[in-house]
């Protein structure tokens, strides 16, 4: 099966209640764990890759790992541009072979933001690509500009119908309270499932995407922190928020501090029990393993799209 865009797995998504699950990518090892959990719990998958992830690892390899996986996996897998902040970003997405991209022009003017996203569908969608826009900021850093958690940043629902029409893209990330990285929350994690209900009701049968949503799992808390680590303080959004998330007009569901974390915490682990060794595969092998057992329990527990393909 050759790489797919997201329509049909959002459309799915929506009428089945559930997410697909969006994991970040930035080397091998983690490819091969998020894949190898998708087709033991038969899930659909989007794979996304920011332009951090590009500069880090070059998009003809990501690309390459990428086209391995869906060969040997035979799921529907999405290419996706995670944070596409300019046009020229994600034309050269699409042009390498991309089946999704994110335009991210929430920083600008609202009108801004719908003449750059009109102009990157305009692109996009001849090509058989899906796109992903943003409206509202997540609160936290963002594009290196921090986002003071107030009400200014949450999506305004008012705007979502206007913004989805004038731009005729395909899905929508929300700002209701989420936010990048592992310190989310200073007191009670709160989420504004208001604004997600009324943006729901605003926009019937469409797709709406949920950033910053890694948890933050204790168990690997723990891990690094007995393991010579330093995450005082870090708390994500609770699972049962996002369950709650995705059987609304949730979709898609990006994670990527859960994945780093549960990656590191294997690393640290092996490497505090096994001072002598150095060989890389002896220590990528566990955190391989570790990324997988995380993404089978999101893929069961969080998203529910288990045995959706
Ligand atoms: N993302 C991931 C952004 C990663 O530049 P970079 O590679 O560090 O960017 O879009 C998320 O929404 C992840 O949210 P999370 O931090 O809660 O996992
Ligand atoms: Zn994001």
């Amino acid at each position: 099966m050759p790489l797919v865009n997201t329509k049909e797995m959002l459309m799915k998504a929506y009428a089945g209640g559930y997410a697909v699950g969006a994991f970040n990518v930035n080397n091998m090892e983690m490819i091969q764990g998020i894949v190898s959990a998708a087709i033991e719990e038969r899930a659909p998958l989007i794979l996304q890759v920011s332009n951090g992830a590009r500069k880090y690892a070059n998009p003809i390899y990501l690309k390459a790992l990428v086209e391995s996986a869906v060969k040997e996996s035979n799921l529907p897998i999405a290419l996706h541009l995670d944070h596409g902040d300019t046009y020229e970003l994600c034309v050269s997405a699409i042009d390498d072979g991309f089946t999704s991209v994110m335009i991210d022009a929430s920083h600008h003017s609202f009108e801004e933001n719908i003449r750059i996203t009109r102009k990157v569908v305009e692109y996009a969608h001849p090509r058989n690509v899906t796109v992903e826009a943003e409206l509202g900021r997540l609160a936290g850093i963002e594009d290196g500009i921090y986002v003071s958690e107030n009400d200014s940043a949450f999506t305004d629902p008012s705007q979502v119908e206007e913004f989805v029409e004038r731009t005729g893209v395909d899905s929508l990330a929300i700002a209701i309270g989420t936010s990048h990285g592992v310190y989310k929350f200073k007191g009670e994690p709160k989420l504004r499932f208001d604004i997600l209900e009324e943006v729901a009701r605003r926009l019937p049968n469409f797709p709406i995407v949920l950033h910053g949503a890694s948890s933050v799992l204790s168990e690997y808390v723990d891990i690094i922190q007995n393991n010579g680590g330093d995450l005082v303080g870090a708390k994500g959004v609770p699972e049962e928020m996002l369950r709650k998330a995705a059987k609304m007009a949730v979709c898609k569901i990006n994670i990527d501090s859960d994945l780093r974390m549960a990656f590191t915490a294997a690393i640290r682990k092996y490497l505090m029990e096994n001072p002598s060794h150095f060989d890389p595969r002896q220590y990528l092998a566990p955190a391989r393993e570790s990324v997988k057992q995380l993404v089978k329990h999101k893929i069961r527990n969080v998203l529910g799209c288990n045995n959706k393909i």
